[in-house]
């Protein structure tokens, strides 16, 4: 199937004062093109003091840390099932304040390639709906739809979210553990309130460094999508085993796509109160298969997680008690 036709927009043409040589006698001369207009030798950028680049970065990282401390709704994990809930919370709620904690410098999770590191994406239909939101190109093969890489499902997405004003991404962060509060009325006596977080290279040398306390994020919810057991996987769902709010995991099983991809759906709920868990990391809780190289499950458990935690989100508010 012919893949879908995107926009190219044509560089504007100006007359020849530098630029890129477009190979029929034009030249690119837009934008970046014109920065120099040819004359690289007298190039040069504008005057800065070190100190401006440190405090222009330092002042907003600690605004951001200061802001987010009270969040609204804090996503654990920027994987395709992490981003694809921050778009469609952010997207619906542009007056909540939602933080996203990475562990990894690079957030995208397992989204960067197809299977076996093959590029392609594969997304079972309806998941083309979610892309068709998106504004991602992709080919029709009928049940199914192929995105060209998976590079540029996870980079777009990544794009889209980071650019809504009511959305904080810290990467290269850590939850390593959970604010709880005490409720009987809950299964597990207690209700999730926050995440406590820590630089991950920190949270990485507990146990050769000793002192190293975390930071806090209030929240009445907490969103986990920290994908299939790994070593930074399915975390909440393993503290809400060692602290035991829920009793035990079910444990990913094998690779069933038809099985999976439905049960991870259907599935993505609040596992105690407080706390949604949704993308792979709820196979660890369910027992659910896992589903190999086809990324639809992971679109839409972000959807339904979306929709889960502004019920819970309301219901949380009237309480005030988180
Ligand atoms: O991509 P993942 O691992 O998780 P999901 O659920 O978003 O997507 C899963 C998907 O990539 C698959 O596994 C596919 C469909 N394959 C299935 C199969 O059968 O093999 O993203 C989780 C993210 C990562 O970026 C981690 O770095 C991050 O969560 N993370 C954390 N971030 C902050 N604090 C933590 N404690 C933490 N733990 C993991």
């Amino acid at each position: 199937m012919a893949p879908i036709a995107v926009d190219v927009v044509e560089p504007t043409v100006l007359p020849h004062k530098g630029g890129i040589p477009l190979g029929n006698g034009k030249v690119h001369a837009t934008g970046g093109a014109q920065v120099a207009e040819g004359k690289w030798k007298e190039f040069s950028f504008e005057p800065i003091r070190e100190s401006q680049v440190s405090r222009a970065m330092t002042r907003r990282y600690f605004e951001d840390l200061d802001t987010y401390a009270e969040s609204d709704i804090v996503i654990v994990g920027a994987g395709s099932c992490g981003l694809s809930t921050a778009y469609m919370l952010a997207k619906a709620r542009p007056d909540l304040k939602i933080a996203i904690i990475e562990a990894g410098v690079a957030p995208g999770g397992g989204a960067w390639l197809g299977g076996q590191l093959f590029s392609a994406m594969v997304m079972r239909k309806p998941a083309d709906k979610f892309l068709t939101d998106l504004g991602m190109p992709f080919e029709d093969e009928g049940a199914y739809v192929v995105v060209k890489h998976a590079a540029l499902f996870t980079s777009t997405l990544l794009s889209k979210v980071l650019s809504f004003p009511n959305v904080k991404l810290f990467n290269a962060t850590s939850v390593e553990d959970l604010i709880t509060r005490r409720d009987d009325s809950a299964p597990g006596g207690l209700r999730v309130a926050g995440v406590v977080t820590n630089w991950t290279l920190v949270s990485m040398h507990h146990d050769d460094q000793s002192c190293m306390d975390p930071n806090t994020i209030n929240a009445p919810v907490v969103i986990s999508t920290t994908g299939h057991d790994g070593p930074f996987g399915a975390f909440s769902v393993k503290r809400l085993v060692s602290m035991q709010a829920i009793e035990k995991l079910g444990g990913m099983r094998g690779l069933d796509m038809n099985v999976a991809e439905d049960a991870i759906v259907k599935g993505t709920r609040e596992i105690v109160p407080g706390l949604i868990c949704g993308g792979m990391e709820l196979s660890e809780v369910d027992g659910a298969n896992r589903m190999g190289p086809t990324f639809g499950a992971m679109a839409l458990s972000g959807v339904k997680a979306a929709e889960e935690a502004l019920a819970v989100f309301e219901e949380r508010k009237k309480e005030n008690a988180y």
